[in-house]
């Protein structure tokens, strides 16, 4: 009978958000684990300094995504998607692949558009952070690109302040408070409005992430004119 059942915290509410599928459950596992190590960040200031920065690294992720696009249709299939983790040499199963695509290709056109690529991608980086597993040393080779992903995973831990790896509505709202700025709660909030894409009231670290590539403007060929026009309201 189960057994499966970890350590559960005691500090977990009874009302712990139950992970929707094998993949998230592994997802929030690993960011529980990464949270438990703690975060470098000291304010929600210092993740808004970061943007152009992170913005900056994932453009360039731009070629990674040409050159695994072997017939440039603009998207990465599930072919180019295997051969692709086996160049950078990421020990993942067919499962497991499966999963991540799935997962990420939000639209459900059977490829990878770029943003659902980098989110992937950087899921994959979150994921082989096990350290069970010797060999995940260099994760994927590409140093670069990986220190953007640590970035955005502290941007995650700092945010989770009960280090469940979800982030709720009052975590949100708490992280900008901190920022000390007027109508910092409102923004709060709107931006959490963008990040809990399936309106469950938690925010994880896949739909984190995909409101990082919106909100630095990749993907915005997509049918998604309402964000940009959200975008647009936003600047001052
Ligand atoms: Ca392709
Ligand atoms: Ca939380
Ligand atoms: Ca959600």
């Amino acid at each position: 009978m189960g057994g499966v059942v970890g350590k559960q915290d005691p500090e977990t509410p009874t009302t712990a958000w139950m992970p929707e599928t094998k993949l998230e459950a592994k997802m929030v596992e690993a960011m529980r684990r990464r949270e438990a190590e703690g975060t470098a960040l000291k304010s929600f200031n210092t993740i808004i300094l970061k943007f152009p920065k992170i913005d900056e690294s994932l453009r360039n992720c731009k070629a990674i995504f040409e050159q695994f696009d072997e017939d440039s249709n603009g998207a990465i299939d599930h072919e180019e998607l295997k051969k692709c983790f086996h160049k950078l040499e990421i020990e993942s199963t067919e499962e497991e692949i499966n999963d991540l695509f799935d997962a990420c290709d939000i639209n459900d056109e059977m490829g990878m558009k770029f943003n659902e690529f980098i989110v992937l991608l950087c899921l994959v980086y979150l994921l082989k952070d096990d350290p069970t597993a010797l060999r995940a040393k260099s994760r994927m080779g590409m140093p670069k690109l990986e220190a953007t992903f640590e970035t955005l995973v502290d941007a995650f831990v700092f945010l989770d302040k009960n280090k469940d790896g979800y982030v709720s509505r009052s975590e949100m709202t708490e992280a900008v408070n901190e920022s000390g700025e007027r109508s910092s709660g409102r923004i709060a909030m709107k931006r959490f409005e963008e990040m809990d894409w399936d309106k469950n009231g938690m925010v994880n670290f896949k739909e984190f992430l995909f409101a990082f590539t919106r909100w630095c403007g990749i993907g915005e060929n997509e049918d998604e004119e309402e964000w940009e026009d959200k975008e647009k309201a936003q600047v001052d």
